[in-house]
């Protein structure tokens, strides 16, 4: 009788596995011929089918990975899949929001297949003076990505600026795998918290930190609740680009692609002043749609420049 089971924790070669039916945790190890000579093979998140000696004899197909190229070795690193939700925690306070940052991680949510959420955290701080969240919420429902306006601090904060609060994001996590991506200190930990009502708790490890180097000996983990799943994983929190290919760089700008077909030459660099160019001879530049756009552009332009910078014989 075989039972299938999902990767909860992965070792070199056992696996904790939580057994769908009965939700029960056992430890697994696999057929050698699923791991041969392939470090993807099996990951968090993954589900599989095992058999009453808890051997894992079979990976299902998976709907989406996440994976970054290590450039040197010219190979895909997968760190974990079939993940729903990417939701992308920001603080309206401190740490000051970050929309170049935003623009990476939804590069990355395009690359992996994952829906991308925002939460605009720390609302109980928030001043119009110094950040305009109607602009903010505009240029990500352009691309069709729901915003929700929380304080993880006060969880019973009612959001007046966003149509979405708390409760929403409850619903949209609810029976969802995710995972919470963000800078340090912008509140995940207090989030992922809210929003399982205090059943998930991550204070003793900082999910979604970034500092370079720093987690590279955590493992990747799935973390549950009755309500929702939540992947943690050393190998989704950077929120640098240089893996990727210059030139592939613009499909994960959906809302730019269209218009850069249109610039003269295909090597536009999508300057001001560069003959041609759709983004400033074709769009009114004193229109807010334009504004929205051209802060769009000004993340593709940074990205492009950090991709740029990495040598070309490093790269697939
Ligand atoms: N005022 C306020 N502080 C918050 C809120 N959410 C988190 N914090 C505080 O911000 C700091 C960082 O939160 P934490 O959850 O550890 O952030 P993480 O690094 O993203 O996991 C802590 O001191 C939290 O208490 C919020 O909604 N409002
Ligand atoms: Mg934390
Ligand atoms: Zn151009």
């Amino acid at each position: 009788m075989l039972r299938k089971a999902r990767v909860f924790k992965s070792g070199k070669r056992e696996f904790d596995c939580k057994v769908l039916e009965t939700s029960e945790m056992v430890m697994a190890t696999a057929l050698g011929n699923l791991l041969k000579g392939d470090e993807n093979s099996i990951v968090v998140g993954d589900y599989v089918m095992i058999d009453e000696k808890n051997t894992i004899v079979e990976v299902l197909p998976r709907t989406n990975e996440m994976f970054r190229l290590i450039v040197r070795e010219q190979k895909k690193k997968v760190t974990a899949s079939n993940c729903e939700l990417m939701v992308i925690v920001s603080s309206v306070s401190r740490p000051e929001y970050k929309r170049g940052i935003v623009d990476r991680f939804l590069v990355r949510a395009h690359q992996w297949g994952i829906r991308p959420l925002m939460v605009f955290n720390k609302m109980d701080e928030y001043d119009p003076s110094v950040l305009d969240i109607k602009f903010e919420f505009d240029r990500m429902n352009n691309l069709g990505i729901e915003c929700f306006e929380v304080s993880a601090a006060i969880p019973d904060y009612k959001n007046q600026y966003l149509e979405l609060g708390l409760e929403d994001l409850k619903q949209r996590l609810h029976g969802k795998t995710s995972i919470f991506l963000g800078q340090s200190g912008v509140g995940k930990s207090k989030l992922i918290s809210a929003t399982s009502d205090g059943k998930i708790t991550l204070l003793s490890r900082d999910v979604g930190r970034v500092g370079k180097g720093k987690h590279t000996t955590t493992w990747s983990e799935i973390v549950d609740s009755d309500a929702m799943s939540l992947i943690d994983s050393p190998g989704i929190r950077s929120f640098g680009v240089e893996d990727l290919l210059e030139e592939e760089l613009i499909t994960y700008f959906p809302d730019l692609e269209e218009g850069a077909v249109q610039c003269k030459f295909s090597n536009c660099n999508h300057e001001e002043g560069t003959a041609g160019c759709f983004f400033y001879s074709k769009l009114d530049q004193n229109a807010y749609e334009t504004e929205l756009i051209m802060s769009r552009l000004e993340s593709f332009k940074r990205m492009k420049e950090e991709i740029s910078q990495t040598p070309s014989y490093l790269k697939r």
